[in-house]
């Protein structure tokens, strides 16, 4: 009988782990990772605001009962979190001119155009997720808060973003007179507020009108499709010097692409101001480099163009060892799944 256990055992198990099929399987990547949680974090500046916690609960439930295909909710949002988001809004737009990359500018206009973006209320996920499906085919999920890399890539896939609803607590807009000089106190109250509707709709949204970007996107979605951990983690990595920090090449100066930078005050000056160090964007190289995320990067990747990133990521992907191929169909919003000769 141990004889057999063991003849089992010597079969080679290629184990790969479980991914969505079709859109409706998104349902089920929903795991979520308690970092930066209000009700977890003694830091967090809504720890000791017990009618913020409240909020964020009531926002975290909304997502929670979601399910694939119905109507994104719609949050009335107060008088106070309008406030928050008016002064990140405004603080933001004065500097995007300079230091945002076009594709971005371009999103964001046509966002204050088609969608109602503006200072004055916060976008409801309603409405921009119709707006970037006529863009690019991307639409929006509402998620309770951050995800396991691996629910969170896989919806990409599918050209579905998880998009948190709630806004960061008012005593923390990024807002500062001296946001450079005093950064070291206020990068820990930004990062950790960072992962809110302003990083959505300001940092991500504009980036995934662009249809190139939204290829991109979809691309690393693709590639982590039963990935290993070990994969799922330098995909996690790429896609935060590039989606999240990334900065590219226009017309012979560096601009911002990343969506951690274009919601973030002090760190989007900080990224170009020439203090931190550059390195070229390759993803062999760039898969391995250490992050963190309480504080600012102390290095940042730079693209030549998109069409140069996307080349350098396709092959990238490519080299990653799967027993099996995917292939998007839009026309059923499903993988097909294909196992290689
Ligand atoms: N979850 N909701 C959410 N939003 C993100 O941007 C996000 C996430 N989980 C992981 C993640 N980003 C990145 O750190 C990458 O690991 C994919
Ligand atoms: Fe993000």
């Amino acid at each position: 009988l141990k004889r057999v256990a063991d003849d089992v055992r010597t079969i080679p198990e290629e184990k790969v782990p479980w991914f969505p099929r079709k859109i409706r399987d998104l349902d089920k990547c929903n795991l979520l990772i308690t970092k930066y949680d209000p009700d977890m974090d003694q830091d967090h500046p809504g720890f000791s605001d017990p009618e913020y916690r409240k909020r964020r609960c009531f926002i975290a439930e909304l997502a929670a009962n979601y399910r694939q295909g119905e109507p994104l909710p719609r949050v009335e949002y107060t008088p106070e979190e309008v406030a928050t988001w008016r002064e990140v809004y405004r603080t933001l737009r004065t500097i995007y001119p300079d230091l945002a990359c076009r594709q971005f500018l371009g999103g964001l206009q046509q966002l204050e155009r088609e969608c109602g973006y503006g200072e004055d209320s916060i976008p409801q996920l309603r409405e921009v997720s119709a707006f970037l499906k006529e863009k690019t085919g991307f639409q929006l999920r509402p998620v309770a808060g951050l995800l396991s890399a691996r629910d969170f890539l896989a919806s990409l896939a599918f050209r579905v973003f998880q998009c948190t609803q709630y806004i960061r607590h008012a005593s923390a807009p990024m807002h500062s007179p001296e946001p450079y000089v005093n950064w070291c106190y206020w990068h820990s109250r930004i990062t950790r507020n960072k992962q809110d509707c302003c990083h959505e709709l300001l940092g991500h949204i504009p980036m995934l009108a662009d249809k190139e970007f939204a290829q991109f996107s979809q691309e690393i979605g693709l590639a982590s499709l039963g990935a290993s951990d070990e994969d799922i983690e330098r995909l996690s990595t790429l896609y935060w010097f590039t989606v999240e920090f990334g900065l590219c090449k226009q017309n012979g100066t560096v601009k911002a692409y990343g969506a951690g930078l274009l919601s973030s005050y002090g760190e989007l000056i900080y990224a170009l101001s020439n203090e931190p160090e550059y390195k070229p964007f390759n993803p062999e190289e760039t898969a391995i480099q250490p992050y963190q995320d309480q504080t600012f990067q102390p290095v940042y990747f730079v693209s030549e163009s998109f069409e140069d990133a996307k080349i350098k990521m396709r092959r990238y992907s490519s080299s990653i060892q799967r027993p099996f191929s995917v292939r998007y169909d839009p026309f059923t919003s499903s993988l097909e799944v294909l196992d290689q000769p």
